[in-house]
């Protein structure tokens, strides 16, 4: 297994503020984007978005693996693509595009499945959570995922990957695949590195804190969504699940409820544990609770109201898609290009 370390991840980091590099992450259309996709993704989608070049994909052929109603997901797609311009992230300085808008994608996938082991796909953590809640359509996409997720990556030849903690192992996957590939044919793949941020690279559920806060889980009340109306945010926040004692102290493992609340407080607010533990000294849980559902409300009070208003001009969102397409496809064709040229196809 290809492992990456910080200090690998440093090294790109460093070398990337020095030029241009490029960046690519995708977010699926399977719901509205939550608060753990935001802290874990988003926000440095947008912090990242002057310093380098970026590819930023509504990933609707990943949505696919499970069952959608076809209605709901094309109106994801726009609300998803509204919350992201929203975000900060400005379609004229980033590329900004859907999945299946770039036939590329599906093309070099299917390439890399043919590069990529059964034995590596079935050790997918991502692939045994989704086949167990979904058990009655554990189908072939759902498997190699990973595939055209490498095929998403490595078709810009990006430096870094900004993802919540979840997706390490992709990536990871995404390079092993990358070095087998190079290692028969030359050096066709860039390497590329995740980026993962140091707090809030997986938000736990606010009723569930050992799992992760998940779009597709919106119904036991432990989801904030990005969209959701502040009072909705802070019953979600006051309903959160804690534990039994009453201190106010980061402990991940023992308390995860207070931990997770700790690490949504100190994103929003710019305050490390240490500061948080001291402001909340001698004070119960239930105003941390407070704190934090207020802090996400300011956060995302903006964004909600700018996403609101871009909603509701679809012919916009159309022409930031048809752009997007074209420049994503620039880039990726002649990725794709280069390798149908090593793997013998013949190009016409
Ligand atoms: N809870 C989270 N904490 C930190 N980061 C997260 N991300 C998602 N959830 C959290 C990161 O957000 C990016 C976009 O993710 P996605 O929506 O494409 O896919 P996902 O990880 O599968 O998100 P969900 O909400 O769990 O979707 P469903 O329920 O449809 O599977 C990724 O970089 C992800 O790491």
């Amino acid at each position: 297994m290809n492992k990456i370390t910080n200090e690998t991840i440093n090294k790109a980091e460093s070398e990337a503020v020095s030029g241009k590099k490029t960046i690519l992450s995708g977010i699926q259309p399977t719901g509205v984007a939550t608060l753990g996709s935001y802290l874990g993704a988003l926000r440095n989608w947008a912090a990242l978005a002057d310093t380098y070049s970026c590819y930023y994909s509504i990933v609707d052929m990943h949505a696919i693996t499970v069952r959608q109603v076809p209605a709901e997901l094309r109106r994801l797609q726009y609300e998803q693509l509204a919350v992201l311009i929203a975000c900060g992230i400005d379609p004229d300085k980033n590329v900004l595009f859907v999945q299946s808008h770039v036939p590329a994608h599906a093309q070099l996938a299917w390439v890399l499945n043919c590069y990529t082991m059964f034995g590596e796909l079935s050790r997918m953590t991502q692939f045994k959570d989704k086949s167990s809640k979904n058990a009655d359509n554990i189908n072939a996409g759902l498997f190699s995922y990973p595939a055209l997720q490498a095929a998403d990556i490595l078709l810009y030849r990006p430096d870094l990957v900004p993802v919540g903690a979840d997706q390490k192992q992709h990536v990871e996957l995404t390079r092993d695949i990358a070095v087998r590939f190079n290692g028969i044919y030359g050096d066709v793949f860039k390497l590329p590195e995740p980026y993962i941020p140091k707090v809030g690279a997986k938000i736990m559920d606010l009723q569930k804190p050992t799992s992760k806060m998940s779009k597709s889980e919106i119904d036991n009340g432990g989801c904030v969504l990005i969209m959701d109306k502040p009072e909705d945010i802070m019953r979600s926040f006051k309903r959160a699940v804690t534990d039994s004692e009453t201190s106010v102290r980061y402990d991940a493992k023992n308390k995860p409820g207070v931990s997770n609340l700790m690490q949504i407080y100190s994103v929003c607010s710019g305050k490390d544990f240490g500061a948080i533990e001291k402001e909340f000294e001698g004070k119960g849980y239930g105003e941390l609770k407070t704190r934090a559902g207020e802090a996400v409300i300011e956060l995302f009070r903006p964004i909600r109201e700018e996403a609101a208003r871009l909603i509701g001009d679809r012919a916009y969102l159309q022409a930031v898609m048809k752009d997007g397409a074209k420049k994503a496809s620039f880039t990726a064709n002649k990725t794709l290009s280069k390798v149908y040229k090593k793997i013998g196809f013949i190009e016409l």
